[in-house]
C-alpha cells in the first residue's frame, strides 16, 4: 500500500511584493515534500494566495485597482516566484477561485447547521496587517495609536455587527485533542504555548464583518463577508475538491499531513482551525509545523520595517539552490534566524563550494583523467573503506526520523558532515599514489568515494535538487532509483560503473 502525504504552506497575502519570509515558509514545505516523495510516499503539495480582506481591499485600492485585477496580477508574482524556488507544488490555489468559494459556503453551512454560529456585535481591537481580533490586554497604546503587544502591528476600534463562532464552547475538547494527539503542534515550545493560550480561556470569535465587502458574502446574508482566516484556512480542503467528500483527491488526502506555517499564525492554525474542522464535524489536520522568523539585525524581516532581502535578487546573484540550502541550514529548528549576505556567502563556500561540491568534482574528475570515466569495485575492502562506510551508517541512522519531526536543520549538519568525511577520507588515503602500485586499492577507494557521493546527492536532493539532480545523472542513477532504500544497507552503484562528466557545482567566493 502507498501511503499518502498532504502537505502545505500557507497562502500568501499577494499585499506587496513577497519577502524572505514568504520563501523561507515555502522552501521548508518543499524540502519535506521533496523528501517524502523520495521516501516512496504519494504526495499533494498546495501553495498559493490569501486573496480577500480589508488588508487587500486596502491594497488594490492603492494601486488604483479593482481587487480581482489587483489579486490577479500579484498572485501571479507569487506563481513566478515558486517556480524561482524551484517548488514540487502539485497545485497552487487562490482564493477568488469557484472552487473555494463553494468549500468556504459549504463549511459556513455546517457550523450553522451544528448551531457553532450565532449573530451578534463586535466591539473591539482588530489589525487589518494581521487581519486579526485581539483582547484589551494584548494592546498596547504608543503616542496616539494602539498597537498589538503580540505582533506590533497597529490596531483600530471596531463596532459592528457581526457573527460569532461558539470558540469558548471547545475550548475543553481542543484540550483533549492536544492531550490525544501530542504532536498536533510542533516544535514542543509552540505546543506548550498554545496550551496555555487555550488553558487561560477563549472567547467566542468574530467571524464576519460588515464594514467593508471584499470578501465571500455569508450565504443568505448579503450584509456581511465572512472573516477573511475562516475563509483562507478553508483553502487546503477546497484544494481537495471539498464539499465533494467521495471525490478521489479529497478521500485520498485528508486530513493533511503536514500544515507549515510562521509562529505568527499559530493561533490561527493550532485552534481556530481545529475548532472549525471539529465542530464542522471534519477531521483536523495531522500537524501544524510552526517555524521562527527570518530576522535582519534583530528584527523581524517585513516590508514594514524596510530591511528585507529580496530573494529574487539572491536567486538572481547567487543561485536557487544556494538559497534553499543556505536557509535551511542557518535557522535552526522552529528558531528565528539571523540571515545576512555576509553568512550566505560564507556557507556557500564552506558547505556546497569547499565540502559536497569539491567532494564530487575532485573525485569526478579524477575518475574521468586517470581511469577513462570507469571504475570497478573488488569485494576485499580495506579498513578504511570500511570505517567511513560505518561512520556513514551512524550518521544516516535516525535521518527518517529527524525530518519527520521536520528537524531539517539537523538532518543538513548530519549530511554534510559525511560529506566531510569522505573528504577527509580521500586525503588520508591519496588514491593519486596508487595508480602505479596498488590500481585495485585505488579502484575501491574511487569507488567507495562514488558510493558515498550517491548517498549524500539523494539524502541532499530535496534540499538542493538541482545540483544534486546533475551529479546523480553523471553517476548514470535512474530517477527511480534515487530514493531512501540505501538506509537499510543495500547499495545504490553496481560494482561497475560508467560515470559521466559533471560540470563545475558551486563557484567558491572570494
Ligand atoms: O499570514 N520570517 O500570509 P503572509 C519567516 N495569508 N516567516 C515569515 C516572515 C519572516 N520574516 N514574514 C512572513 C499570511 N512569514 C496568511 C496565511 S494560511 C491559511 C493564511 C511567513 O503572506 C508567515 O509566518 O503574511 C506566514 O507563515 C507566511 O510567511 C505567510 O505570510
Amino acid at each position: 500500500m502507498q501511503n499518502n502525504f498532504y502537505i502545505t504552506t500557507p497562502i500568501y497575502y499577494p499585499s506587496g511584493q513577497p519577502h524572505m519570509g514568504h520563501a523561507y515558509s515555502s522552501i521548508i514545505a518543499d524540502v519535506l515534500a521533496r523528501f517524502k516523495r523520495n521516501a516512496n510516499y504519494k504526495v499533494h503539495f498546495l501553495t498559493g494566495t490569501d486573496e480577500h480582506g480589508l488588508k487587500i481591499q486596502n491594497a488594490a485600492k492603492k494601486n488604483g485597482l479593482d481587487p480581482l485585477i489587483y489579486c490577479d496580477k500579484i498572485s501571479e508574482i507569487f506563481k513566478d516566484l515558486a517556480k524561482r524556488l524551484s517548488l514540487s507544488n502539485d497545485d497552487f490555489i487562490r482564493t477568488t477561485e469557484k472552487r473555494h468559494h463553494k468549500a468556504v459556503n459549504d463549511l459556513w453551512d455546517r457550523l450553522i447547521k451544528s448551531g457553532d454560529i450565532y449573530l451578534s456585535k463586535y466591539k473591539g481591537w482588530y489589525s487589518v496587517s494581521d487581519e486579526a481580533y485581539y483582547n484589551s490586554d494584548e494592546i498596547i497604546k504608543k503616542g496616539k495609536k494602539n498597537f498589538s503587544t503580540f505582533s506590533g502591528s497597529s490596531v483600530e476600534w471596531v463596532e459592528e455587527e457581526s457573527f460569532f463562532f461558539r470558540l469558548s464552547s471547545w475550548e475543553k475538547k481542543l484540550l483533549e485533542f492536544y492531550d490525544k494527539n501530542d504532536k498536533f503542534i510542533l516544535p514542543i515550545s509552540r505546543r506548550n504555548e498554545v496550551i496555555n493560550f487555550v488553558r487561560n480561556g477563549l472567547k467566542d470569535l468574530s467571524v464576519s464583518r460588515t464594514s467593508f465587502t471584499w470578501g465571500i458574502k455569508v450565504p443568505n446574508n448579503n450584509k456581511h463577508v465572512i472573516y477573511v482566516w475562516l475563509d483562507a484556512l478553508t483553502n487546503y480542503l477546497s484544494a481537495l475538491n471539498f464539499p465533494d467528500t467521495s471525490d478521489i483527491l479529497y478521500k485520498k488526502f485528508w486530513p493533511a499531513s503536514l500544515h507549515v506555517i510562521g509562529k505568527d499564525i499559530l493561533r490561527f492554525h493550532a485552534i481556530y482551525w481545529p475548532a472549525f474542522l471539529l465542530a464542522a464535524d471534519i477531521k483536523p489536520p495531522n500537524r501544524v509545523f510552526s517555524h521562527g522568523w527570518i530576522l535582519s539585525g534583530d528584527e523581524k524581516m517585513s516590508k514594514s520595517k524596510g530591511n528585507i532581502l529580496n530573494p529574487l535578487e539572491i536567486i538572481n546573484k547567487y543561485g536557487v539552490d544556494e538559497l534553499r540550502y543556505y536557509l535551511m541550514k542557518e535557522v535552526s529548528h522552529g528558531r528565528d534566524g539571523n540571515i545576512s549576505l555576509k553568512s550566505l556567502e560564507s556557507c556557500i563556500n564552506s558547505d556546497l563550494a569547499n565540502n559536497y561540491g569539491n567532494l564530487c568534482q575532485r573525485i569526478f574528475s579524477f575518475v574521468k583523467n586517470n581511469c577513462n570515466g570507469k571504475i570497478k569495485k573488488t569485494e576485499n575492502l580495506s579498513e578504511a573503506d570500511k570505517k567511513l562506510i560505518e561512520q556513514t551508517n551512524v550518521l544516516t541512522r535516525n535521518l527518517i526520523e529527524i525530518m519527520d519531526n521536520q528537524n531539517i536543520n539537523n538532518y543538513l549538519k548530519s549530511v554534510i558532515n559525511i560529506s566531510f568525511l569522505t573528504n577527509k577520507y580521500i586525503n588520508d588515503e591519496e588514491p593519486w599514489k596508487l595508480k602505479n602500485n596498488n590500481i585495485k586499492k585505488m579502484n575501491n577507494i574511487l569507488h567507495t568515494s562514488l558510493e558515498q557521493i550517491a548517498k549524500i546527492s539523494i539524502l541532499l536532493n530535496p534540499i538542493i535538487p538541482i545540483s544534486s539532480s546533475k551529479v546523480l545523472d553523471s553517476l548514470n542513477i535512474n530517477s527511480e532509483d534515487r530514493n531512501f532504500t540505501f538506509l537499510d544497507g543495500k547499495d545504490i552503484l553496481p560494482n561497475e560503473i560508467k560515470i559521466s562528466e559533471l560540470d563545475i557545482l558551486f563557484k567558491k567566493l572570494i
